[in-house]
């Protein structure tokens, strides 16, 4: 980054501490990652001086000889690695996904159903916050109390009683398998479309760690940065009846010019997913969460559903009388970075919870495995016995640091 050294010293030198901050610290959040260099690469390039409204074939700007390659490749390795008849790799990230999805197949006022965001939902499922649960009615599943497992047969009695246009499956803060068959019987015995929102399991679907949602959803959508591993960004797919739809709700719907260098970094990303070291990638990471999730229970803690089926597992700390909020601000004080997080049934507000949320995509795709979960656990449990102690804290990052430069994260200089 010489370029941006000389012109911006300031920022090259924020940049430059994230950096360092990345490479030396155990990142846990559920949703983030590591990329390769080669999709900073393709994120970074000149595909970013573009305009190309429109699709491939079909724009309103000349000029789109490359760019049309571009799109095209991003297009055809979504749809060959998922197996969908049509892919919209276009949205700018999975909320104006959602939402177009929504705009395509709805009326303004038409119910969906989703899952509630308190129960580990997502904003865009309908939440109050969110527009979505504005410009639609939104109807609410969640999870059964003594499980923390959603329980098919109430959404089902939900989707009967209040007929949805729309069922949405997905979630950001769900440690277990969705079950995507039932969920689309569920919504055409209804009549309504049926929305799996993958964004956080994509690359477990790849790897076949996650049963997918193809063939039984009319729509799905992801997000390409989390366990798929490429930029920020989100595409759509969908069987080729409702091709036509969801990209006229995506341009000119809702957005102008694609990101042309978003879409390139997407086809590297896709490219590099169909690998059989990134399916080894999936399968270690669901491993690792596991292990993980094991430890914390040996060393006492409340693991919502106890234990997990994914990547992500969600910690309910009420029995250690601590704060999702002060847990979190310890950890990332001692090199571990995680987000506080509600819990289903949680009595205290969405910014002060009760809980923590944790994951391993990051941590995966540094080669860390099984014994490096056991050594984060104890970590973790030293910091959070002793919560308030800020000297501990610091030894522990010290040692985090050390650890960490054992595996290299991709993308990060060495
Ligand atoms: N904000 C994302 C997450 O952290 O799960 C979901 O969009």
């Amino acid at each position: 980054m010489e370029a941006l050294k000389r012109t911006d010293p300031e920022l090259y030198e924020i940049i430059e501490r994230e950096e360092r901050y990345q490479r030396s610290s155990i990142r846990l959040i559920p949703s983030e990652n590591y990329t390769s260099q080669a999709v900073l690469e393709a994120s970074g390039s000149v595909l970013q001086n573009k305009y190309s409204e429109g699709y491939a074939g079909k724009r309103y700007y000349e000029g789109q000889r490359y760019i049309d390659r571009v799109e095209r490749l991003a297009v055809t390795r979504a749809e060959e690695l998922f197996g969908a008849e049509h892919a919209n790799v276009q949205p700018y990230s999975g909320s104006p996904a959602n939402f177009a999805v929504y705009c395509a197949l709805l009326e303004p006022g038409d119910t969906i159903l989703g899952m509630a965001l308190a129960h580990g939902g997502h904003l865009t499922h309908g939440s109050d916050v969110s527009m979505t649960g504005r410009f639609w009615n939104p109807v609410r599943y969640g999870v059964r109390k003594e499980t923390g497992r959603i329980d098919m047969d109430e959404v089902r009695q939900i989707a009967r009683a209040h007929r949805p246009k729309m069922l949405v499956a997905g979630a950001s803060a769900y440690p277990r398998e969705l079950d995507f068959a039932a969920f689309g019987e569920i919504a055409h015995e209804v009549g309504a479309h049926f929305l799996a929102d993958i964004s956080h399991i994509a690359g477990l679907v790849v790897a076949g760690v996650h049963p997918s949602p193809l063939p039984h959803a009319d729509v799905v959508m992801t997000t390409t940065h989390k366990t798929l591993r490429g930029p920020r960004g989100a595409m759509i797919l969908c069987g080729a009846d409702l091709a036509a739809a969801i990209d006229k709700a995506v341009f000119p719907g809702l957005q102008g010019g694609p990101h042309n260098h978003t879409t390139a970094a997407i086809a590297v990303a896709l490219k590099e997913a169909a690998s059989e070291e990134f399916r080894e990638y999936g399968r270690q990471t669901v491993r690792n969460a596991q292990a993980l999730a094991q430890h914390l229970l040996e060393h006492g803690y409340d693991l919502v559903s106890g234990g997990t089926d994914n990547h992500l597992l969600l910690i309910d700390l009420t029995n250690r009388g601590i704060l999702g909020k002060k847990a979190a601000k310890a950890l990332d004080r001692a090199g571990i970075i995680c987000n506080a997080n509600a819990v289903p049934f949680d009595p205290r507000p969405a910014f002060s919870p009760s809980g923590i949320r944790l994951g391993t995509p990051s941590v995966t795709s540094r080669g860390m495995k099984e014994a490096e979960m056991q050594q984060i656990a104890a970590w973790m449990n030293r910091v959070l016995q002793d919560v308030e102690n800020e000297d501990l804290q610091k030894a522990i990052s010290a040692e985090v640091r050390e650890f960490c430069r054992a595996f290299p994260a991709p993308g990060l200089a060495e």
